[in-house]
């Protein structure tokens, strides 16, 4: 942790687009006080996308340029990440991972919603089934870490929040 302890800690929300990262993290953040930081958005506000990928229909990403942005936040602690990816960041940037899961049919309908069609929804539908978030959070963090939460319902939201929030509570008592 560069020598330097952390006065909250930071918790990644990883998961396949429309798993419902940022519907969680949203609620995580008003009743913690933790700062949720939605990278996707982070990626355009500091200008870190570059050309646009044809084959993918979506831009390229600066990392460094990103992550180089992010390494003051993060140092600071006390933020809730939410992105797609997990494999891009610092492995002591994190406290603990969550990988959030939903069932195919469900995400399917709500990337169907969003917009999404042909390659771009077969893509993220075909991640989710290869949890591909799942694996990439498993190789880039100790697994006792990386912990998978089901995300089909409301009430696993409210289960998800309040599991987030019991930890969090742990950490501040275990790290006073
Ligand atoms: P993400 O940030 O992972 O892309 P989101 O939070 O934007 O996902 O959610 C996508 C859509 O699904 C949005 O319309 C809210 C809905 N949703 C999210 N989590 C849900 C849950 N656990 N149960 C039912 N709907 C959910």
């Amino acid at each position: 942790m560069n020598g330097m302890k952390r006065m909250l800690p930071n918790i990644l929300v990883t998961g396949t687009p429309g798993v419902g990262k940022s519907t969680m993290c949203r609620i995580v953040a008003e009743r913690t006080g933790l700062t949720w930081l939605d990278v996707s958005k982070l990626a355009i506000d500091n200008k870190c996308l570059e050309e646009f990928d044809e084959e993918y229909q979506c831009p390229v990403l600066d990392e460094d340029k990103l992550l180089d942005g992010m390494e003051s936040l993060m140092s600071k602690g006390g933020k809730i990440v939410d992105y797609y990816g997990s494999d891009l960041f610092p492995e002591r940037w994190f406290d603990i991972v969550f990988v959030l899961r939903t069932d195919n049919t469900i995400l399917y309908d709500r990337l169907t919603a969003r917009g999404y069609t042909g390659k771009k929804l077969e893509d993220n539908i075909n991640c989710e089934i290869f949890q591909t978030a799942l694996e990439e959070a498993k190789e880039s963090y100790k697994e006792e870490i990386v912990h998978e939460l089901q995300s089909n319902t409301s009430a696993d939201t409210e289960e998800n929040v309040q599991r987030i929030f019991q930890w969090f509570a742990q950490w501040k008592i275990d790290n006073r």
